[in-house]
């Protein structure tokens, strides 16, 4: 898989590419992924990146020019890509939108900075628009190496043990991971509990069942279905189940 990240700041972001489960993925030649600074695509003698906005108001704008002819130059070069646009009003990233990704071919995702985004960028080009989350950051720099990290990990062959992509949080249960312990067996008198400890396979996954069920209910009462009950339409990020069926640009709803 390609991944060309647009960003303004790439310095800021590389070593962490290079040193994280990206940079092993790379080595292993499972994905590629690159930095492009769009500033290299102004044609002014400032490099100018940014304006005041139309209308008034605080802050300054990312000007469309240096990002669509970045962008163009990119897909002529190796191709589309599925292009993806970092923004606190985007739709909801979840793991299924990662398990979504882990299928394209080349993915690019553009970090703006300042206020936000000329609106022409979003009408020039088809755009994915991801939110990480209902908080403000100063760029998107940081989402874009979080679905990054998420889909590359997902890649078959990135984790040495496949199993761990899947029994976790959101995985086949949909709720929350249940406690890990490791040695030592008393740490300053916390003891691991007897039945890991006792090597009855069928009572320790019961006893996980319990506790991930005990702390999806707890922290997270949003993922948790009745009993018994499949709930796939729980948190898809658009509201739950109780608006009628998915539309088409619903995109990660789950199968079934
Ligand atoms: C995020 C990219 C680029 C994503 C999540 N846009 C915008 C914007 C910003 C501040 C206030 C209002 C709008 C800053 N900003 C970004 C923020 C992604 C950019 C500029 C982002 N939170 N924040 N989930």
């Amino acid at each position: 898989m390609l991944f060309v990240i647009l960003t303004l700041f790439p310095e800021a972001i590389e070593p962490y590419i290079r040193s994280s489960i990206l940079g092993i993925a790379q080595e292993k030649g499972l994905a590629t992924i690159r930095t492009v600074d769009f500033r290299d695509f102004t044609r002014d003698r400032h490099r100018t990146v940014d304006d005041r906005p139309y209308g008034g108001g605080p802050g300054m704008v990312l000007k469309p020019e240096p990002v669509i002819d970045c962008v163009e130059w990119l897909e002529r070069r190796h191709g589309t890509f599925l292009k993806i646009l970092l923004t606190p009003a985007g739709r909801p990233f979840h793991q299924r939108t990662a398990e979504r990704l882990v299928g394209e071919e080349r993915i690019l995702l553009l970090c703006g900075r300042y206020e936000g985004f000329d609106e022409r960028i979003r009408e020039e080009l088809e755009w994915e628009e991801i939110s990480l989350g209902d908080f403000v950051l100063a760029g998107g720099e940081l989402p874009a190496l979080v679905v990054t990290e998420a889909v590359v990990r997902l890649v078959p062959g990135v984790l040495g043990d496949e199993r761990s992509a899947q029994e976790e949080s959101f995985g086949a249960s949909g709720g929350l991971d249940h406690p890990h312990y490791t040695r030592p067996p008393a740490f300053r008198g916390r003891r691991v509990p007897d039945v890991l400890l006792r090597g009855h396979h069928a009572e320790i996954a019961a006893w996980r069942a319990e506790r991930a069920r005990e702390r999806t209910l707890e922290r997270r009462p949003d993922l948790s279905a009745p009993a018994g009950r499949a709930n796939p339409r729980a948190n898809d990020g658009n509201g739950g189940g109780a608006r009628g069926p998915l539309a088409d640009h619903e995109l990660d709803r789950r199968p079934g």
